[in-house]
């Protein structure tokens, strides 16, 4: 029929309309309105439509419906929707089969169509979202509705489709088939073809692109991800002109003569640095001129370069047979900065009969050869002898420069009387044992020894003691405490001088379990536990503290906690102290340091799972020989970032890669010498903990949920063990596996507050998620582990309400001077009390009060191992008076249903009391007026509203109402 050659059958259901428009071009609508009759059924197949390869087609129709009530009668056959279909072939059947298979078959025209019919697969119910009436007819008004559907996945190569009537008045307009496709691309000098994307809505089809002329892969071959949007995605690797080539507008240039260019990651051709030359053009790298010289390991932009002069104003001090050596650096480097010094050591025989080697037993600190600081100690020399020292300088090239003479300065010196060096033996908490060799040629009989002590910087009191013996135990010291002590020889001539100082440690009060091996050590801890309980006995008074469930509320500032850690009283013996990344100068150091650089060709990045504030976060499997396949997460540094922008987004690695705990997420590398610059962590199917609540509510049993909590725990008592401040822990912030293992993540500093989209600007300036912040950390920034744990009392209320959001949609102002005046959460539904009473102490304004991590951890395994603690709930009507006065974010319906007087909705209603606030002015008589005859129920609801006034009085001045 017509042009289109579309069929339609019963014939006289769908028509054709031709028309044409102003240019004389066919216009082609299909129109059914067969709403009076019965029984309708009304196909309309398209001609067979080629998918060219597409496996995803796009299908966008135009068309008016006509309203069924604006018909006259007849209403009750009137249909609004027509449904779309499809049929795959890979050849057109309709030329084949049509008439032929009937005769041979014997079917009737009729059955034919049916068993075609059958064959279509239904796409969808297509309805207007707006029809047309009798009205819009007589304005002239188009009510024209456009829908798309997609479709896919295809696999043959051409489809048809069809459009069913069942009894509406459609005219079908446009029928508009199409597909996305990533158009051919030229990016970073590699070229990428017309593609057609994948069938599924959120794959990534990989290309890989093709050099231009005298360009090669960087790294790798450049690679393109197709989307089904027809979006060129995440471009991995890139291509570069050649060595010897630069790139100019698009292709690659050769370079001139005196110019050269050797690294495919520089850019254009450069000029050869100082004292070196490049005679002919296409110079892949420069020579260096007579006398200069040049090491495997300088960079090509480097000047080639000579030995150094000799060290200056070389100076030595002699402290009994030690020697300190100092010089200044040559007038010349060279023109460079590996200088080095070595040290010769000879001794002048006696009587001058010449010099010998120094041997061995001579020890050089830090060391004698390659020394970068200009000054050695030279200890163990003989008493009372000449030496001569000479000091050499040298640099990366020396060893090149062969004809150049070396140069020295040269130091003679002589060594004194040998002191008495201490040594430390056994030690305990309160004592130090102490030994030490007679002093060789001491002037006279050695009639004792007086050993002088005092705590290190307490040099003001200092005890004596003496010994006839060289060795003696020093008692009475204290615990965890570094002394200072010195020993002095006495003959009949007197007193010798005293010995340089010596510092030795006393050991530590109590030695703390390490996280690794807790199930081993619990049994340690137990008879640590029931020795403690003995000497608690016998030493009345004498407090011994060891790891414990329960906290005490008065308890050491945090800061001092953390001082004890840093100065060596280590609590975890295995575990090593955070070094923050800003402590080297050369950020790009710290991150080759701590984490690991992977080749790009090991990860396949197979879809995009959320969107960083970097760039994308996608998902893919990571195979690194010899190693088996783990499923990764990668972030993406997305193109055209500053240098301060990559330096941040690794900052995080550089931390993460710190760490090793199974409840912090794991660091597998990073991509740094291929673009996009990429972070790899160990892949947590299933996302990040709110959402994952949030899709879960009401699904797991409390001991599950209070697992999670300890995992998160003990992640943060790790954490906090390191000496690392989180400040941005919240449950958008942990991360949970396929195990429902929690892991803490989103590491930084002020980087993660600037990208956590909770984090608010606060007056001091600087952003912080105000609802999960403790309040001292808020108002002066003192972030502690102490924050951490008010933080974690959040995560642990955010974990029990399934993903709510804290202090709902509560004002952070409001939340902050609700804080201060000390109102906090109230306890979330069906929390066990237990719980509720460990966010509450989390939650303590005197951050010393607040339990540390390793005491939460504790507790939480205390709950788990008796799940009847948990039984007990937090009182219902405990909370609601909480919330109803402090939060007021309640309907009065909701306010009844919770104190179970739902019932009086209506009748309070009607009365005109519909805020909580005309509730709150109520009496019993307007009580009874409103209907609440029954004379308990009265008693309930005004205790509850008596309740509610004195909680409303005291948020009035902070809380709206
Ligand atoms: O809630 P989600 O699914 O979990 O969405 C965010 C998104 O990427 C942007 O950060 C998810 N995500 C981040 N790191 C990982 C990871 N290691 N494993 C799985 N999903 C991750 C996060």
């Amino acid at each position: 029929m017509g042009d289109l050659g579309w069929v339609a059958y019963p014939k006289n259901g769908w028509e054709e309309i031709g028309e044409v428009d102003e240019d004389y071009a066919p216009i082609h609508t299909y129109q059914v309105c067969r709403v009076m009759e019965q029984n309708q059924n009304n196909w309309l197949h398209t001609n067979w439509i080629l998918t060219e390869g597409a496996q995803r087609v796009f299908i966008e129709l135009k068309f008016t419906l006509r309203d069924c009530n604006s018909l006259p009668g007849g209403v009750g056959t009137c249909k609004e929707t027509f449904n779309m279909y499809y049929y795959e072939t890979n050849g057109d059947e309709e030329e084949i089969e049509d008439g032929e298979m009937r005769d041979g078959t014997g079917m009737t025209e009729e059955e034919d169509r049916l068993m075609k019919e059958s064959r279509y697969i239904k796409i969808d119910t297509i309805a207007a979202d707006e029809s047309f009436t009798e009205l819009d007819l007589g304005d002239r008004v188009m009510k024209l509705n456009t829908e798309v559907r997609d479709l896919g996945p295809l696999t043959r190569k051409g489809f048809y489709l069809a459009f069913q009537d069942l009894g509406a008045c459609i005219a079908l307009v446009s029928v508009r088939v199409f597909y996305k496709r990533c158009p051919f691309l030229v990016k970073s000098l590699a070229e990428f073809p017309d593609t057609i994307p994948g069938s599924e809505a959120s794959q990534l089809v990989e290309v890989v692109g093709h050099c231009v002329n005298n360009s090669l892969p960087l790294y790798e071959p450049p690679r393109m991800h197709c989307s089904t949007e027809g979006e060129w995605l995440v471009p991995i690797g890139k291509c570069v002109c050649q060595p010897g080539f630069e790139e100019i507008n698009g292709s690659c240039k050769v370079c001139k003569m005196g110019f050269y260019r050797s690294l495919l990651d520089s850019l254009a051709c450069s000029k050869c640095p100082p004292h070196s030359v490049a005679r002919q053009t296409g110079a892949t790298s420069c020579s260096c001129e007579d006398g200069y010289y040049k090491i495997d390991s300088d960079p090509p932009n480097m000047a080639c370069t000579r030995p150094p002069s000799a060290p200056r104003n070389a100076i030595s001090n002699v402290n009994e047979t030690s020697v300190f050596l100092e010089w200044s650096v040559p007038m010349e480097t060279g023109g460079r900065k590996d200088v080095r010094y070595n040290i010769l050591c000879r001794r002048v025989l006696p009587d001058g009969r010449g010099l010998e080697e120094c041997g061995p037993n001579v020890r050089f600190l830090p060391r004698r050869v390659a020394l970068s600081n200009t000054s050695v100690m030279v200890a163990d020399l003989q008493s009372h002898t000449n030496y001569s020292f000479l000091l050499e300088a040298v640099n990366g090239v020396s060893e090149l420069a062969k004809d150049h003479a070396k140069q020295y300065v040269s130091l003679n010196v002589t060594t004194n009387q040998a002191g008495i060096v201490v040594r430390k033996g056994h030690t305990e908490k309160s004592s130090i044992a102490l030994s030490w060799a007679e002093p060789d040629r001491p002037n006279g009989i050695i009639l004792e020894y007086e050993i002088k002590y005092f705590e290190k910087e307490q040099d003001s009191s200092y005890t004596i003691i003496k010994s006839k013996e060289t060795e003696m135990v020093v008692e009475g010291l204290k615990p965890s405490s570094v002394y200072i002590f010195q020993v002095r020889a006495r003959t009949s001539a007197g007193y010798g001088a005293f010995s340089r100082r010596f510092e030795f440690q006393t050991s530590p009060y109590c030695e703390y379990i390490t996280a690794t091996s807790e199930r081993t050590q619990a049994l340690i801890v137990a008879v640590a536990i029931t020795l403690a309980l003995v000497l608690l006995a016998v030493v009345a008074g004498f407090l011994l503290s060891g790891r414990r469930c329960g906290y005490s509320k008065a308890k050491q500032d945090p800061e001092e906690e953390k001082m004890h850690f840093h100065n060596g009283h280590i609590k975890f013996p295995g575990v090593r102290t955070y070094i923050d990344p800003l402590t080297y100068e050369d950020p790009n150091q710290a991150v080759h340091e701590f984490a690991q650089e992977i080749d790009v060709s090991f990860i396949s990045i197979e879809r995009i799972i959320g969107a960083g504030e970097f760039g994308e976060v996608c998902s893919g499997p990571l195979r690194l020989p010899g190693k088996r396949e783990i499923q990764v997460a990668i972030k993406t540094l997305k193109a055209g970032y500053t240098e301060q922008q990559r330096r941040d987004f690794l900052w995080e690695a550089s931390i993460m890669g710190q760490f090793n705990h199974p409840n912090i997420i794991r660091l597998e590398g990073v991509v740094t010498k291929s673009k996009p610059v990429m972070i790899i962590t160990e892949y947590m199917e299933n996302g990040s903990l709110d959402t994952f609540l949030k899709k879960n509510d009401g699904q797991f049993t409390v001991i599950q949920l209070v697992g999670m909590l300890r995992g998160i725990a003990s992640g943060m008592r790790y954490l906090s063990d390191m000496g690392y401040v989180h400040r941005d822990l919240a449950a958008r912030n942990i991360l949970v596996n396929s195990n429902l293992v929690c892991k803490v993540s989103d590491f930084g500093l002020s980087r993660v507050l600037e990208d956590d989209p909770e984090a608010a600007y606060t007056t001091r300036g600087g952003k912080i998620p105000i609802r999960w912040t403790a309040p001292e950390a808020i108002a002066y920034r003192k972030f502690t582990s102490a924050s951490d744990v008010w933080s974690y009392g959040i995560v642990m209320w955010e974990v029990m309400s399934y993903g709510e959001r804290p202090y709902w949609e509560m004002s952070n102002q409001d939340v902050i001077k609700a804080i201060e005046e000390s109102y906090r959460l109230p306890g979330p539904m069906d929390c066990p009390e237990a719980l509720y009473h460990l966010m509450m102490d989390c939650w303590q304004r005197e951050r010393s009060n607040r339990p540390k991590f390793d005491e939460i951890v504790c507790l939480l395994d205390k709950l788990i191992r008796n799940p009847s603690s948990l039984k007990k709930l937090v009182n219902s009507s405990h909370r609601w008076d909480l919330w109803v006065c402090f939060f007021c974010l309640f309907t009065v319906g909701e306010w009844l249903d919770s104190i179970k007087m739902g019932r009086y909705t209506e009748l309070f209603m009607e009365g005109g009391y519909s805020s909580l606030e005309t509730v709150a002015q109520m009496t019993s008589e307007d009580l009874r007026r409103v209907g609440v005859n029954l004379a308990g129920h009265q008693k309930k609801i005004i205790t509850n509203i008596q309740e509610m006034r004195v909680h409303m009085n005291s948020t009035n001045s902070t809380v709206n109402i």
